[in-house]
């Protein structure tokens, strides 16, 4: 069995702005500490090294408070990197700003055309499939062009749906092997996951669903320990990881970096 969706040699990251006081969010719960983010951040970069991971820290952009999302401004594959076309107007220029540091590492680079919007956020990337969650930050025409764009390479792109008032699809479930996701019962009620085995969030641990399976650890936000003892008692390695502030603007792991080997 392959594990190429799980095992990586390479992540981008980008220090958080200190305009990220000014990041979306759906709920205001008060702005995030910025000294505490940035040292979350730290450590977040010092855990993707310490599982063998050449880590690319790019410099913070002030003009886009969300730019430490890194995760919704491209899509990763061995064969190529996709950048994407965020839904969210004051996130668009991010992905552009990416674009030259993809070509560092790949070769074929494309660019997604309109007139659609897809965000990395929900891009649940398997062994098998790339499913790929509507949202309000992707549309149909975006999941359309990013079947065509991932066709050559021999990828096949299922449609699901991010359930209502969730920012992202990987809001609320996560990758933990070639076969096993992790994710809240309100999206695995769906039905999307029929085939795989599904871990359980447990109901009030929703954050906890946004974890990272990252070579041989599984990367969770610390908090949620009913969970997290689930992911453990089945036999995963797992290390928590604080993540309150970006929390705070609706940012859980996943978002944080993205993670590859360039073939
Ligand atoms: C936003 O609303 O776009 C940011 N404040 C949070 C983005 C989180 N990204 C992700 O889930 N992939």
């Amino acid at each position: 069995m392959s594990d190429r969706s799980y095992r990586f040699t390479h992540a981008i990251t980008r220090t958080p702005p200190l305009s990220a006081v000014d990041g979306l969010r759906a709920v205001d719960v008060g702005n995030p500490t910025m000294g505490l983010m940035l040292d979350h951040h730290a450590s977040y970069v010092e855990a993707l090294r310490s599982e063998g991971a050449e880590v690319v820290v790019l410099e913070p952009l002030e003009e886009f408070p969300d730019s430490l999302f890194v995760e919704d401004s491209a899509l990763c594959l061995p064969e190529g990197a996709i950048v994407l076309r965020p839904g969210a107007p004051s996130r668009c220029g991010e992905a552009m700003a990416m674009e030259p540091h993809l070509r560092e590492f790949y070769s074929t680079v494309t660019r997604l055309e309109g007139p659609g919007f897809i965000e990395g956020g929900d891009i649940l990337t398997t062994e098998t499939e790339i499913l790929v969650g509507q949202s309000a930050r992707t549309d149909s025409a975006g999941v359309e062009a990013l079947t065509a764009a991932v066709k050559p390479w021999g990828y096949s792109v299922r449609e699901v749906v991010t359930p209502e008032g969730v920012l992202h699809f990987k809001t609320e479930c996560s990758l933990l092997d070639d076969h096993t996701i992790l994710s809240t019962r309100r999206l695995s009620a769906s039905g999307c996951f029929d085939g795989y085995q599904v871990i359980d969030v447990e109901p009030g641990e929703e954050p906890a669903a946004n974890s990272i399976r990252f070579n041989d650890v599984v990367f969770m936000p610390s908090g949620f320990p009913i969970t997290t003892r689930r992911v453990r008692d089945a036999g995963w390695v797992v290390r928590e990881l604080p993540n309150s502030e970006c929390q705070k603007i609706d940012g859980g792991l996943s978002c944080l970096s993205l993670r590859f080997s360039p073939s």
